[in-house]
């Protein structure tokens, strides 16, 4: 088989020839032969270079028109924007079919699954072995974080989906640029992906290729990644969750540093001060409208770095600085409106990839939530017609959209800034209807590794279990980090003391927005309000708000937190901070449950933070 570009034969159609995507002469060899080794076992028909242009970008999103993948918007309403729609079968994550292929089980850990590693290549290269045949194999090299940032890391991924190509351009710094910075002995994460859908000569492919079978699988030691069957976001795009969480929280814990589940924010207060903010949320915590907020207190300006990963390494003064290794946004669609989060809206104007939401009759698109009012007539997510007295929704629930970093309003100038930001502060949050105070400070960074080790969220949706079970989401990292979460722990309490060391550590926070009433009421509303919490933290950070010390950590005075204009009564006020004794007993043994899981591994300061609270409550 040639490894040069072949004249592309479309299965319907006649698609243009190119000139691009030839092996670059300057190529590292190390890329070069790893590319030719996954070709002998793949076996496409052709191979192409990405290198990253704009060029590049819409030849390929033409083809991906011509064949059927792509639907192009309406260009009045939505510039230089597409529509994917999923197989029905290949909507989301796959958490079951994710696996840590580490030597041995215990560096997995009890909450990952977990595979012998030649096991699982015996297994991977047969269902690898020609699933290729009759497509391109696309190769792309990418930068997570700012091209040449001592704390950027570089990838390779090779996929046989022109979809995957599209959304990575707009997910991660790629082509030629990364391709330049990977020399003879640069370490770079290889990552294989195949959608499993090989065409036979003359057969006809179809819009959204993949496979029943569905293989999400990383090797730590070996910091090899390959994804078979799927083309859907965390699944395809395997510069996110399975490159910048697990494959790195595994080198971040090898080389002293922090790969988070963990959106990043520049905050300044009405004095001029700045602040960067981390927060780790489990899915649906309103991660992206946190990302994005409009404060509504007079004087406190909030600007974006990032919605969803962070790393998090010390610098050369020893402070814990950031960066957001992604150059996008994979965005839920649905629930995003100009009230949930206008800066979203905005963003999303143009220069988007929709995959799964609703299109519209004048060839824009929509999502449940977007307007009050619902179209009278859509296309649906499945491609059918749909009106309002329709029972199933428009607009897939994990709908996404794609798109630049760079586009959103209220992007930061240092959200590409080589060095980081230096963190101020750390916010642990979970969906919880009772128990957890709307915020609390913990008492020290142990207290800190605590909460997040103890971050849960009440399920909302029957797929996902019973509703309201306590899902356990520490640091929002459950279904991402690629080693043992207990060694994972005892990770974060010795950067804590290394940081100690040298510097001023970031203070950690838990917040809590969906405490409600008994009688099943939000006790607070959210969104946007959020920023008198914010200012909150900020300001304890600045040492200009007062503390009140409660066995669960420090929580604001009765004046504490600015509630002009806010509709939120007294008694709500107490409530959102009421603790209850007994409760907090029980809320504890399920902590102490979930800790046996980690056997030996457990660090002792957790088991000591977990009696430290009980015995705070018991006096109080
Ligand atoms: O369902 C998917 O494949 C997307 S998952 C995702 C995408 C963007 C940000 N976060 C997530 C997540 O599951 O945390
Ligand atoms: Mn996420």
């Amino acid at each position: 088989m040639s490894l040069t570009l072949q004249k592309e034969e479309a299965h319907t159609k006649k698609r243009v020839p190119h000139l691009g995507g030839v092996q670059p002469a300057d190529a590292p060899t190390s890329v070069v032969n790893w590319v030719a080794e996954i070709a002998k076992l793949t076996l496409p028909e052709s191979i192409y270079w990405c290198d990253g242009s704009p060029e590049e970008y819409d030849r390929l999103t033409r083809e991906m028109v011509e064949s059927g993948t792509l639907i192009r918007l309406n260009p009045e309403h939505r510039p230089y924007s597409f529509l994917a729609r999923s197989d029905p079968d290949d909507v989301a994550r796959v958490e079951a079919r994710t696996f840590i292929c580490s030597k041995r089980p215990e560096d997995a850990g009890p909450t990952n699954n977990w595979r012998e590693p030649n096991e699982m290549k015996a297994t991977l290269t047969k269902l690898f072995f020609g699933s290729m045949r009759g497509r391109t194999m696309y190769v792309i090299p990418f930068s997570m974080g700012p091209l040449g940032s001592p704390m950027s890391k570089l990838g390779v991924q090779v996929t046989d989906s022109p979809y995957v190509v599209a959304s990575m351009r707009i997910m991660t710094r790629m082509g030629s640029a990364a391709l330049n910075l990977i020399r003879e002995d640069t370490v770079w994460v290889p990552a294989v992906h195949s959608v499993g859908a090989p065409l036979e000569p003359g057969e006809k492919d179809v819009a959204w290729p993949c496979n029943t079978t569905k293989y999400i699988t990383h090797f730590p030691e070996s910091r090899e990644i390959w994804s078979f069957g799927s083309a859907y976001g965390g699944n395809a795009l395997l510069a996110k969750k399975a490159f910048a969480l697990r494959i790195a929280s595994v080198m971040a814990r090898d080389e002293g540093w922090l790969a988070e589940h963990m959106l990043i924010l520049k905050v300044t207060n009405p004095r001029g001060r700045i602040f960067h903010v981390a927060a780790a949320f489990p899915s649906a915590c309103g991660k992206t409208n946190l990302a994005m907020m409009k404060p509504t207190i007079p004087g406190w300006k909030v600007e974006t770095l990032g919605d969803d990963i962070a790393w998090l390494k010390p610098g050369r003064d020893g402070r814990l600085r950031a960066i957001n290794p992604e150059a996008g946004f994979f965005g839920v669609a649905p629930g995003t409106s100009p009230k949930t989060n206008a800066t979203a809206v905005e963003t999303l104007w143009g220069n988007t990839i929709f995959t799964n939401v609703a299109l519209k009759d004048d060839g824009d698109v929509w999502w449940e939530g977007l307007t009050d009012e619902k179209p009278k007539h859509l296309i649906d997510w499945q491609g059918n017609d749909w009106t309002p007295e329709s029972t199933t929704p428009a607009a897939h629930p994990n709908s996404r959209f794609c798109v630049a970093a760079q586009q959103a309003p209220s992007i930061a100038p240092s959200w590409d800034d080589p060095n980081g930001v230096v963190l101020d502060a750390i916010i642990f949050g979970g969906r919880r209807s009772h128990n957890v105070p709307l915020v609390v400070e913990s008492r020290d960074w142990e207290h800190g590794v605590f909460m997040g080790a103890t971050v849960s969220s009440e399920r909302t949706a029957a797929a996902e279990g019973r509703v309201g079970e306590l899902r356990r989401d520490p640091f929002a990292m459950m279904p991402f980090c690629g080693y043992n979460m207990a060694d994972y722990w005892s990770h974060w309490l010795e950067m804590g003391q290394r940081l100690r060391q040298s510097a001023t550590v970031p203070r950690i926070f838990q917040v809590n927005w969906f405490r409600k009433s008994a009688d099943g009421r939000f006790l607070w509303p959210g969104f946007a309000e959020n920023s008198r919490v914010l200012a909150w933290i900020l300001d304890r950070v600045d040492a200009q708000a007062a503390a009140k010390d409660t066995p669960l950590g420090l929580v604001p005075t009765a004046d504490g937190i600015d509630r002009t204009d806010l509709n939120v009564s007294e008694e709500d006020w107490i409530e959102l901070f009421s603790m209850d004794r007994e409760a907090w007993f029980e809320e504890l043994n399920g902590t102490e449950e979930f800790f046996e899981n980690f056997g030996e591994k457990l660090p002792a300061a957790l088991t000591e933070q977990l009696a430290d609270i009980r015995d705070r409550l018991t006096k109080h």
